[in-house]
């Protein structure tokens, strides 16, 4: 399917520093060496309800890894994927009593308008669950002709005993991941799995809802987390630099499908770096559509907020720190817009080539964005109080603010 559009990424002065990682499977941070051409999964939205601040957050994240990709003069071949077909999707609309395609449409459409006006870039390939099913069906027969899966009632399943790596991206006991898969869309409990925590790669079709012809496995739909192996494979093939999401992906979803991936192909591992950001809260839970406590990023652009002011609020907190929002998030970062922009509307200022490296430094490190901005605010501190007579400063900081953080002054 189509993405958005792009908005321009200004080349800076000199060169960018290489991106330092915390990587979860590893649990520590790695020094990323992509080649000419970085490559990033970032898995994408399941459009049954609006983007809400959390999802901008995570996608924020994983934007500040291709501005600093870009920075350093590589290209980025960047895949998102759409979960247009899934179990919470259909329930969502039965219970508004929608077409699910016609929901699934809406919702990925006002995403798109979302990720625009905050300046997100697009992926090169952005990819839905339905499209991708002719690369879906040929995996799982792969993964059931080699021994890896097997069937259960016309379902098939993903056997985890046959990847030795197991475990590898979570570190997580056995008895942690089975509590997760319950919670996050496995059926640990189901009678007859070999392991319960086994995901579904295909699932036989039921009464009233949707499926496609699968070849050999029978009409169905596919699993989740092969949906993203299949795709990330067809665009990027295996070994690429990171494979992104929020905290909550982890596990089950990005185990297994790392798993998948190893025992399809015999290489390992599948992304260099498992990338996890934060879990943004509203009155003290994780926001969450199945909870229904959001924030939509529409509603508040609707209300009049400048995106610019949202980028601000996202980046003012650590992409790996679990954070709430509230009213005085949004306050000051409004507060801080006003600040820059009237900093860089003057003809001449302080010299901001220092004020580059810092930015660069800070997201070089862990994408350490809130130390970005602290130094922004002494640039726009300094214009302030004495400002300066370089008259390339203004336009050299805007210029950076919209590269690197993706906010236009
Ligand atoms: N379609 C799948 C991924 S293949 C999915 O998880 N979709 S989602 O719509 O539920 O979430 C989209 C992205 O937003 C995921 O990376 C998820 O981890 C992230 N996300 C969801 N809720 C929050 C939150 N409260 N804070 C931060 N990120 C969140
Ligand atoms: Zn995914």
């Amino acid at each position: 399917m189509h993405a958005w559009p792009a908005s321009e990424v200004p080349a800076l002065p000199g060169k960018g520093r290489d991106l330092q990682i915390h990587d979860t499977a590893t649990q520590g941070k790695i020094t990323l060496d992509p080649g000419p051409v970085a490559r990033l999964y970032v898995c994408g939205i399941t459009p049954y309800d609006a983007t809400h601040i959390g999802h901008a957050a995570t996608y924020n994240a994983f934007d500040l890894v291709q501005r600093v990709w870009l920075d350093t003069k590589r290209q980025v071949h960047y895949v998102q994927n759409v979960t247009d077909v899934d179990d919470p999707l259909l329930e969502r609309a039965l219970r508004d009593g929608h077409d699910w395609t016609e929901l699934a449409e809406r919702e990925t459409a006002l995403f798109r308008e979302d990720m625009t006006a905050l300046r997100m870039l697009p992926p090169q390939h952005y990819v839905g669950a339905v499209e991708a099913i002719p690369g879906i069906v040929p995996l799982v027969e792969r993964l059931r002709d080699a021994g890896a899966a097997y069937e259960l009632d016309g379902d098939v399943y993903f056997s985890v005993e046959a990847d030795p790596n197991f475990g590898q991206v979570s570190n997580l006991d056995a008895a942690a991941m089975r509590l997760l898969s319950a919670e996050r869309g496995g059926d640990p409990d189901r009678p007859g799995k070999k392991n319960p925590l086994d995901p579904m790669l295909w699932m036989a079709a039921r009464e009233g809802e949707p499926s496609w012809d699968g070849a050999s496995l029978g009409r169905g739909r596919p699993g989740w987390h092969i949906e993203c192996v299949a795709i990330a494979l067809e665009h990027l093939g295996m070994g690429f630099d990171i494979q992104g999401g929020g905290s909550d992906l982890a596990f089950p979803h990005h185990e297994m499908g790392a798993s998948h991936a190893q025992v399809l192909t015999g290489e390992f591992p599948m992304a260099k770096a498992y990338v996890h950001a934060g879990m943004v809260a509203l009155h003290g839970e994780k926001m969450s559509k199945s909870k229904g406590n959001l924030v939509f990023v529409s509603k508040l652009r609707r209300d009049g907020v400048d995106p610019a002011a949202i980028r601000l609020a996202l980046l003012a907190h650590h992409y790996r720190a679990d954070w709430e929002w509230t009213d005085d998030v949004l306050t000051e970062a409004v507060a801080r817009l006003g600040r820059w922009r009237a900093a860089v509307s003057w003809p001449d200022g302080p010299s901001a080539d220092a004020l580059v490296d810092e930015v660069r430094a800070a997201l070089a490190d862990d994408l350490d964005a809130p130390a970005a901005l602290a130094a922004v605010d002494r640039w726009a501190a300094l214009q302030a109080d004495t400002g300066g007579d370089d008259p390339s400063a203004p336009g050299l900081v805007s210029r950076t603010v919209d590269a690197l953080l993706g906010v236009a002054l």
